[in-house]
């Protein structure tokens, strides 16, 4: 089903801060910055110097109303992880896969995630309580 570890998703106050503290004290580097206005978030996917494209990211995600998503984490849990992402080659057959097992994908088609990927999300209570992403890239 997955064929990649495509981002884990940290939940931050404010970006330009958490960019500023990824580079200053790991050295990561910006690869993409982006305002997704469905998801209500503003957020960058940083990755380590020399990483490949295609490696394993970090994305940093912001709030941009006190109703998206990320608002509700950070003002339940504070920053921290939110969430996990698996690449997947097509997200509507891995989610049909999964809502075949039972699992409770959270959108019935998928949604546009960072870079036009397309997004569907497994819920955490049924992932052993990590938010699971499944994201197809962009052709
Ligand atoms: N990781 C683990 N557990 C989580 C969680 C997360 N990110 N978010 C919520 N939960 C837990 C809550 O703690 C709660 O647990 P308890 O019942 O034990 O207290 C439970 O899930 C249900 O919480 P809820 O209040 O019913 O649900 P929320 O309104 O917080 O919504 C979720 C949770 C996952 C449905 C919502 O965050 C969502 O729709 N996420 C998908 C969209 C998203 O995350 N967008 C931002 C990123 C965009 C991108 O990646 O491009």
């Amino acid at each position: 089903l997955v064929t990649a570890i495509d981002h884990v998703g940290i939940a931050v106050p404010d970006l330009d801060a958490a960019i500023e503290f990824q580079r200053r004290t790991f050295g990561l580097e910006v690869a993409h910055i982006e305002v997704n206005e469905e998801q209500g978030v503003h957020e960058a996917m940083l990755r380590a110097p020399g990483d490949a494209s295609g490696a394993t990211q970090i994305q940093l995600l912001a709030p941009m109303r006190d109703d998206s998503a990320i608002a509700k984490f950070i003002g339940r849990s504070g920053p921290g992880l939110q969430q996990l992402a698996y690449r997947v080659t097509d997200v509507e057959a891995a989610s049909e896969a999964l809502r075949a097992k039972g699992f409770r994908l959270l959108y019935d088609s998928p949604r546009r995630g960072t870079a036009d990927s397309r997004i569907n999300f497994v819920h955490p209570k049924d992932a052993g309580g990590v938010l699971v992403e499944l994201v197809e890239p962009a052709q």
